[in-house]
This record gives structure tokens, sequence and C-alpha cells, in this order.
């Protein structure tokens, strides 16, 4: 964020993309364990804070069936995307810096047909154990959390794909994949045929989280023309964060965590950000939420000294 542009911060109360209920506290969470505080001790210009919820629009009045298969919650997923795309749509328009706080993953698909709008080479670094590129044929839960990253690439059900226009809202060269370490096969399939950059948690291991961030820096910065941060709080390891859905052993440490988002901050090639997946209703004394505040910090460009 070289210019510093104003951050208008969007809170998306939806965990119906998700296989059990609670993400959609997350945001709450989040603002209660002081993210505005710490956003402001930097200095920062923030706008209004944005609201997003089903609240009283009825899903069920969307033209769509409510049982395709294995697409749980598929109107309800439209819709709270459509109105978020509109959000951060008008967001960019402003000129602002969206910041996006979920909410399950499957939000993603609303963030990046809203960015779409703006960027036509977008880049995106997709922080998560998983890879969400599942589709209803291949998805072991029909939950759409585990979808959004192939929606965006254009694969999926088009209700979902099209949204905002025909065209896909990335290229998988466009699009790096850091700390994977639970990938069902229809993904491990997509992303080996795409040519999708994925630094698994082996990567990480091996080469050290530094280079790892360096590689994806590098690669990214040439061709795009802005990065969104897709920050799936289940990338870090479980022992840090408790508060989230779908843990998998054998994550981020604590460091690793925060050292990546120091380094995307340095690099001023961030554009927007998402944070997911916290789950109060499964968290261990608020642990969770604290530290998405601190890693959202350390992206926005807290430092230690
Ligand atoms: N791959 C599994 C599925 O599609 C699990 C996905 C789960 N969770 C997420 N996404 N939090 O990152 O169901
Ligand atoms: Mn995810
Ligand atoms: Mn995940
Ligand atoms: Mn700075």
């Amino acid at each position: 964020m070289s210019m510093r542009p104003k951050i208008a911060t969007i809170t998306v109360q939806f965990d119906l993309g998700a296989g059990r209920r609670g993400a959609s506290q997350g945001p709450k969470s989040i603002l209660q364990a002081g993210l505005l505080r710490s956003i402001q001790k930097m200095d920062l210009s923030i706008d209004d804070i944005t609201v997003i919820s089903l609240g009283e629009v009825a899903a069920t009045a969307l033209d769509v069936e409510q049982d395709i298969t294995n697409l749980n919650y598929l109107a309800e997923v439209i819709t709270i995307n459509t109105q978020l795309a509109e959000q951060v749509s008008q967001t960019v328009e402003r000129g602002e810096f969206p910041l996006i706080i979920g909410g399950d993953h499957s939000i993603s698909i609303g963030t990046l047909a809203g960015l779409s709008t703006r960027h036509k080479n977008l880049g995106v670094i997709w922080i998560d154990a998983h890879s969400d590129l599942n589709t209803a044929v291949t998805s072991p839960s029909g939950n759409i959390h585990g979808m959004s990253l192939a929606v965006s690439l254009g694969i999926g059900h088009p209700l979902l794909t099209e949204m905002r226009g025909l065209q896909p809202k990335l290229k998988p060269e466009n699009i790096v994949l850091i700390g994977c370490r639970s990938l069902d096969e229809g993904e491990k399939k997509l992303i080996r045929s795409l040519g999708i950059k994925c630094f698994t948690m082996y990567d990480i291991d091996r080469k050290g989280m530094a280079q790892v961030m360096q590689e994806a820096i590098d690669y990214l910065k040439e061709r795009t023309d802005g990065v969104h941060v897709s920050y799936d709080i289940d990338s870090l390891d479980p022992n840090e964060a408790p508060g989230t859905g779908t843990t998998v052993k054998g994550g981020l440490q604590f460091r690793e965590a925060h050292l990546a988002l120091e380094m995307l901050h340095e690099a001023g090639i961030v554009t927007s950000a998402e944070f997911v997946e916290v789950n109060p209703l499964l968290d261990v004394n608020n642990k969770t939420s604290q530290l998405a505040v601190g890693l959202i910090s350390s992206l926005l460009g807290k430092q230690i000294l």
C-alpha cells in the first residue's frame, strides 16, 4: 500500500458456505478483539464499516432450486456474494482499500467478482490449509467454501461463475497458493493441469517462509495489476488458531504467519485483503480473534520497532 489509501472495512456475517455454523460471528469477535483500535494506532485513515448479512433477504426468493446436487445453500451463497461483490466494486471505484472480514471462505466469490470490475489482471495470494478448488463433482462435502477459488477461475455452477459477468475473475497463472496441506484428488489434478503456483507446507519447511514469500512476491509483481490477499485462518497450526471449522495439523507457526504478511506490506503490492474462517464458537479464550487482529495489522504495516 504505497499510497496508503483509505481502508474500507466490509464485514460479512455468513457461514452457510461452511459445514458448521459460527464463522458468521467472526467479524463481531474480531472487532471486539480491537481491530479498529489497532488500525487507528497505525495512523491509517479508515472509512465507515459496511455490514453485510443475509438479514431479511429471503434467499428462497431467488429462482434457484434448493436441492442442486452437492452445492449446499447455493441460493444463500449467491445472495450474500451478490451483495458483497457490489460493495467491493463500489469500494475500489472510490479508490479505497477493501478489507473484508468473514465469514466463511465462500465469500471470496463475491470479493473477487467485485475486484474484477477494476482489475483485469488481478493477482491472488491464497494462504490456506486447503486450496478451495473443488466443484460439485469433486467436493467431498458439498460445502461451497471449498469451491470459491475454482468458481473465480470460471469453474463451477454458472450461477456462481457468472456473477457480474461471464468472464473468469482470475487467471490461473496469477494465483499463488501458500500453506496447503489438505488437498482433494480433484484439486490436485486442477493445480497440476492449470499450472497453479503452489507452495505447500513441504516447501515452507524446506525453503523457509522468507524465501517462499520472496518468490511469491517476485512472481506476482511482474505479471499483475494488483494483488488480493485471501487469508484463511486455518492456514495456521491448530495450536495457534483453534477457533476455525476445519483445522488441519502441521500448519504455519505464529511468526511464519506474521512474516508472510509483513513481507507483503513491505513489498507494497497489495491492493485488497480478506480474512476468513474465524469461528468464535470454537475458539479458546478469544485466541483466534486476537491472532486475526495481529495478522491484519501486520499486513497493514504494523511494525515491531
Ligand atoms: N476440501 C474440503 C472440501 O471441499 C475441505 C474444505 C474446507 N475448508 C475450508 N476451506 N476452510 O479452506 O470440503
Ligand atoms: Mn479456505
Ligand atoms: Mn481452509
Ligand atoms: Mn509501512
